[in-house]
C-alpha cells in the first residue's frame, strides 16, 4: 500500500512544545487542518527511547492512537561535537528547573561544559519527523544543519537554542534570522522536504 497525506485531511501535530507547534504549521504551509496534541487535550508521553527517530515515532504513535487521527510528531535537539554529542536527544531536559523550562540556563550550561571540555565550535542540530496512522503504519524522516556555536547568545527569533548556533554559510544566528531564512536551510525544513517527498 502506497503511504499519502492527502490536502485538506485533519492532522494531529504532537507537540507541546509552542515554538516548534509555530514552525511545523509554517512548514506545512496550510495543506492540512492541523489540531495540536495540546487543544485536543492529549497526555505528553514520556520519552524513552534512545534515538531522535524512536522518540518521535513513540510521541506520533501515542497521540495517533489515543486520537483516531493521523499525527505529525517532531523529535529534535542541538548536539555538540565536543561534549560527543550531548545534550542529543537530552536538549529539553537541559533546560529545565524547578520553576520550568529555561533556555538561558541551558545555553550557560551548553557554554560552560563546552569551555571544561577544551572548546571546540562546530555542533548541529537535528529533527525527526514521524508520520503515524491509527494504530497503523509509520513513517520517519531525519534532517541535520552544520553549524558552530557562539556565546553569548543572539537574536529572540526562533526558540530554544537558536540565540547560540550559526549555520555553515552564515554570519546570523538561527535567533537572529526571520523564519523564512531559518527554513531555507533549518534541520526540520530539510526533514519536511524528504517527508514531502515520501508522503505528500
Ligand atoms: P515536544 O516533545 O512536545 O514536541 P519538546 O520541546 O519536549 O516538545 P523535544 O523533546 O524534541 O521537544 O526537545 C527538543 C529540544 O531541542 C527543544 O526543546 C529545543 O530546545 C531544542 N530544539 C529543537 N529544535 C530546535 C530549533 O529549531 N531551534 C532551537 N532549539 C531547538
Amino acid at each position: 500500500m502506497v503511504l499519502k497525506l492527502e490536502t485538506g485531511l485533519k492532522l494531529v501535530c504532537a507537540t507541546h512544545n509552542p515554538g516548534k507547534a509555530i514552525e511545523i504549521a509554517e512548514l506545512l504551509d496550510g495543506r492540512f487542518e492541523v489540531v495540536t496534541a495540546g487543544a485536543l487535550g492529549l497526555p505528553e508521553p514520556e520519552e524513552v527511547e534512545a534515538t531522535f527517530v524512536g522518540n518521535a515515532v513513540l510521541k506520533a504513535r501515542a497521540a495517533a492512537d489515543a486520537s483516531g487521527l493521523i499525527t505529525i510528531a517532531d523529535d529534535s535537539g542541538l548536539s555538540i561535537t565536543a561534549l560527543g554529542g550531548a545534550p542529543g536527544i537530552y536538549s529539553a531536559r537541559w533546560a529545565e528547573t524547578d520553576a520550568g523550562r529555561d533556555f538561558a540556563f541551558a545555553m550557560d550550561r551548553v557554554e560552560r561544559e563546552v569551555k571544561a571540555a577544551g572548546g571546540g565550535d562546530h555542533a548541529w542540530f537535528t529533527s525527526a519527523l514521524a508520520v503515524a496512522w491509527p494504530h497503523g503504519a509509520v513513517a520517519a524522516v531525519e534532517g541535520r544543519v552544520d553549524g558552530r556555536l557562539v556565546f553569548p547568545g543572539r537574536g529572540s527569533n526562533g526558540f530554544g537554542y537558536d540565540p547560540i548556533f550559526i549555520p555553515k554559510g552564515e554570519s546570523e544566528t538561527f535567533g537572529e534570522m526571520d523564519p523564512a531564512r531559518k527554513h531555507a536551510q533549518s534541520h526540520r525544513a530539510r526533514a519536511f522536504d524528504k517527508l514531502k517527498a515520501a508522503l505528500f
